[in-house]
C-alpha cells in the first residue's frame, strides 16, 4: 500500500485568505497545504499537492496518481457541485477518497448541496475550517493504517 497522499484543490482555492474571511478563514492555501503536509509526515505519509482551476487537470492529476497514489483528497471547490469528469476520474480511482471542504456546504445556499463527489468519496469532512486539512490526513492514516 502506498504512502503517498495526492491532496487536489480545485478552482479559486489559490486566492484563499484574500476575501471571504468570515467563510473561509484568514489562512492561505499554503498554509492549509503545509498544515496537512506536517499531520502527513507525523504519521510517516507524505502528501504531493495539485491545485488547479481547470477541470480537465485535476482529471489529468487523478490519472497520474493510479499509479502512486495510497489515497486523495480533494477539496473540489465548486467543481464539487457540477465536475462530473472528476466524479468519473474518482471513481475510476481504486484507493481511499476524502471529500474535503472548509465550510459546511450544507448550511448554504442550496446550490452547494450537491455533492458529485460525495457517491465516489469513502468520507466527507466539512465546517471546521482550517483544521479540516489534519483532519482529512487523519482520517486517510486511520484508514490506511486499517488496511
Ligand atoms: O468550503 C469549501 O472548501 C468549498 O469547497 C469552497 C468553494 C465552494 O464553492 C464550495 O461550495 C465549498 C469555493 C472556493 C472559493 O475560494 C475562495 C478563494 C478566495 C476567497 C474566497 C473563496
Amino acid at each position: 500500500m502506498s504512502r503517498l497522499i495526492l491532496l487536489l484543490s480545485g478552482p479559486n482555492l489559490n486566492l484563499l485568505g484574500e476575501r471571504e474571511p468570515e467563510i473561509y478563514g484568514t489562512g492561505t492555501l499554503d498554509d492549509h497545504v503545509a498544515l496537512a503536509r506536517r499531520t502527513a509526515e507525523a504519521h510517516g505519509l507524505e502528501l504531493k499537492h495539485v491545485q488547479s482551476n481547470h477541470e480537465g487537470a485535476l482529471v489529468d492529476a487523478i490519472h497520474a496518481a493510479r499509479s502512486w497514489a495510497g489515497a486523495i483528497v480533494i477539496n473540489a471547490a465548486a467543481l464539487t457541485h457540477y465536475g462530473r469528469s472528476l466524479q468519473d476520474a474518482l471513481a475510476m480511482a481504486d484507493v481511499p477518497i476524502v471529500e474535503l471542504h472548509i465550510s459546511n456546504p450544507h448550511s448554504r445556499e442550496e446550490w452547494r448541496h450537491l455533492s458529485v463527489v460525495a457517491p465516489v468519496a469513502t468520507g466527507v469532512i466539512a465546517g471546521f475550517g482550517a483544521d479540516g486539512y489534519r483532519l482529512a490526513i487523519e482520517a486517510v492514516a486511520t484508514l490506511l493504517n486499517a488496511g
